[in-house]
């Protein structure tokens, strides 16, 4: 039997091609689109290789099931009648990226997840409430713009009207994209779940630093999304006077500016990673701009501040150019202090750290509805949301034996 270190690399290149950018080596998978798609495929025929049903919730999430005692759930796609019995123990994570994000994030935890159900099957255990194997959908926001959409949809989190009517940049709504109506809010299903445990690639270096090969998850820093809306007098490059403009790229650039300065003036993270143009064009004083601010801070008090600073400087310099500014929160995710008993639990199971994380996650999600932990497999470069990301083989075959002893430890006692 080849080692794990050598099943993990076999069954990550399955998926490793899916939705690969040639020139950047980034990812393209935007949820429920062909490469999101070709993986979801990927999720069933594991599930379909390990005799483990597949259920939906009608919001596009995914859920593979093992061990039920109350017999194998539907296949419909809404579990309202599945399984008899609560205690289920979630875990997996989500298959869409960032443009151009890294391999890691979101999919370790699912091709993690289907190992870790091997390695517990091969050692004989035989878990005594089901193990089930979550794919959530649009977890990064990268195509409908909110983040940890279907973990936000099954519990109750954001309204399904809003879900439904979100748009991509080709105005495909959500709706669109799944197929149907979200289904919403599943109280039945959530309350099947007594835990659920995310393996998620680091988003940092502390484990390089700590020379560890996993953590365990404290907490995620409160943060959220706010897009700026900034409308001048769009006009003729070359025939503009400066002192004519209304001009609504200098408010963008000095909000960019002061966005950075706020961040760094309350050891805090601000970024303005995107921005709309129109008409985007070299030879015309723009008529509109839109910023999209990413703000997080380690307490809800300062990203509060942050944000009313850098929407106070914005405000400020649109009166100086004549610009109109409108701002508008896209999303927020407050302080996800994880179950501190079941932290401190599989802390002490695994002799791993204990660290908080900037990164959202549908852990951050679900920690409100049940208990919740989240573990880390150390990136040695320590970057996300970029080609950048990566982790050693050996690294993912601990995070496995980690979270085979997690889901152990939780479902087969
Ligand atoms: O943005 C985040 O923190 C996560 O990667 N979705
Ligand atoms: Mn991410
Ligand atoms: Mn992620």
């Amino acid at each position: 039997m080849s080692s794990l270190a050598g099943r993990f690399r076999e069954l990550w290149d399955e998926i490793a091609p899916v939705g690969r950018d040639a020139d950047s080596g980034g990812y393209l998978r935007y949820a429920l689109t062909a490469p999101e798609l070709r993986l979801r495929e990927w999720f069933r025929a594991q599930a379909d290789l390990r005799g483990m049903p597949v259920s939906e919730d009608g919001n596009g999430n995914l859920f593979a099931w093992w061990g039920d005692p109350g017999g194998t759930p539907p296949t419909g796609t809404r579990d309202s009648d599945g399984p008899t019995g609560g205690g289920a123990v979630l875990t997996g994570s989500h298959f869409d990226s960032v443009p151009h994000g890294g391999a890691y994030d979101g999919p370790l935890g699912i091709v993690s997840a289907f190992l870790a159900v091997d390695e517990l099957r091969a050692s004989g255990a035989v878990p005594v409430r089901p193990v089930v194997v979550a794919a959530f959908v649009e977890e990064e926001g990268a195509r409908f713009g909110v983040p940890c959409l279907g973990s936000r949809l099954l519990t109750g989190e954001i309204d399904v009207d809003r879900a439904a009517g979100l748009r991509d940049a080709a105005g495909v709504s959500f709706a669109e994209a799944l197929g149907d109506r979200p289904a919403g809010a599943d109280p039945a299903l959530l309350g099947r779940f007594a835990a659920f445990v995310e393996l998620h690639v680091e988003q940092g270096r502390v484990l390089v630093d700590a020379d560890a090969p996993v953590a365990v998850a404290s907490a995620i820093w409160p943060h959220g999304r706010w897009r700026f809306e900034l409308r001048g007098e769009g006009n003729h490059a070359g025939t503009t006077r400066m002192a004519d403009r209304r001009d609504p790229m200098l408010t963008y650039a000095f909000t960019v500016l002061a966005a950075n300065k706020e961040a760094r003036l309350r050891d805090a993270h601000a970024t303005v990673g995107r921005v709309a143009v129109e008409p985007n064009a070299t030879n015309a004083v723009p008529s509109k701009v839109t910023g999209w601010l990413d703000a997080r801070a380690a307490e809800a008090e300062t990203l509060h501040g942050l944000v009313e600073a850098v929407q106070a400087k914005a405000a400020e310099r649109a009166r100086r150019d004549g610009t109109e500014l409108t701002v508008t929160q896209e999303s927020a995710t407050p302080l996800v202090a994880f179950d501190r008993e079941l932290a401190d639990r599989l802390a002490g199971l695994l002799a791993a750290p204990v660290l908080p994380t900037g990164a959202g996650h549908d852990a951050g999600v679900l920690a409100a509805h049940l208990p919740t932990a989240m573990l880390f497999v150390r990136n040695p470069t320590g970057v996300s949301h970029s080609p950048a990301e990566s982790a050693t083989d050996a690294d993912c075959a601990a995070g496995v034996v980690a979270l085979a002893r997690v889901l152990e430890e939780l479902a087969c006692h």
